[in-house]
């Protein structure tokens, strides 16, 4: 390996606690909405300065590192190969901006395509959830331990409940089945802490039809190391360049939930 990425991990765990303290700060004065793709999908001055934060810092520190940011301040990126830091400022924007709670700064590293560093940092609740591929994943400082599987009907997944109502989503009645079947749902608005919650055994799995990569590049390094399982809702590895289904959770019950609910090929 030509790069120590428990180093790197340190380095980039200063810097998410430095953007912590900004986002903090910024939620002391009254802060500018904008909407991007629909009204509801809402950015802030917020997001777009953490990027920035986060872009500078990598460009002047590590020049020959990549970025893909959700604000899109960097050059577009058609390739994952190299070193690649993939960031959103802000995930959870609606809370953010509604809640002033339940967001978090979401910076993963990803290394010819595989994933090394992942950090999901909870800013309001001071939860730090990390991990560096093959050396364990941690919240703050207590190491997770590998999961243990419950079966479906005991298990409490992380749900949008707009997947279950929106007419333009062909898995509404495979969701509808699974969220029946299950003991409960929960839902957090912000896919990162919610992968975060099914690595730290809090959430027994997470489902969306559609998130983008830089939602899920950090949860991911965080459930591979505690042996839990994230992919489409067809058991295919998630792109880190395009947006995807995504379907996490522990190994078997993942495995039931592509099976016996959203894995058909639409
Ligand atoms: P965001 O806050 O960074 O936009 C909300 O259920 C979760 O879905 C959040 O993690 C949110 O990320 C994510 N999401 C992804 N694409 C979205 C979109 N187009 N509109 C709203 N939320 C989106
Ligand atoms: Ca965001």
């Amino acid at each position: 390996m030509s790069m120590n990425f428990l180093e790197l991990e340190q380095v980039a765990r200063d810097w998410t606690y430095e953007a912590g303290e900004k986002v903090k700060q910024s939620l002391e004065n009254p802060i500018h909405i904008e909407s991007k793709s629909n009204p509801n999908d809402l950015v802030t001055e917020v997001d777009k300065a953490i990027e920035q934060f986060f872009y500078e810092k990598i460009t002047q520190h590590y020049p020959d590192h990549l970025f893909l940011g959700e604000e899109g301040i960097a050059e577009e990126l058609t390739s994952l190969e190299g070193t690649v830091w993939i960031i959103d400022p802000i995930d959870g924007t609606m809370n953010f901006v509604h809640q002033k709670y339940n967001f978090a700064i979401s910076v993963a590293v990803y290394h010819e395509g595989v994933g090394m560093i992942g950090i999901v940092y909870d800013v309001m609740s001071d939860e730090m959830f990390r991990a560096v591929r093959d050396s364990g994943a941690y919240l703050n400082d207590v190491e997770l331990l590998p999961v243990l599987e419950r079966p479906l009907e005991e298990s409490i997944v992380g749900i949008n409940a707009r997947w279950l109502v929106e007419g333009r989503n062909p898995y509404q009645n495979p969701l509808r089945a699974l969220v029946r079947d299950l003991r409960g749902t929960r839902s957090y608005g912000s896919a990162a802490i919610e992968l975060a919650y099914v690595a730290a055994d809090r959430l027994d799995g997470y489902i969306c039809v559609k998130l983008s990569p830089w939602d899920y590049a950090a949860g991911a390094v965080l459930l591979e190391e505690v042996g839990c399982k994230i992919s489409t809702f067809q058991g295919k590895r998630l792109s880190m360049l395009t947006p995807n289904t995504v379907i996490a959770g522990k190994p078997q019950l993942h495995k039931e939930m592509i099976s016996g609910y959203v894995g058909e090929e639409l």
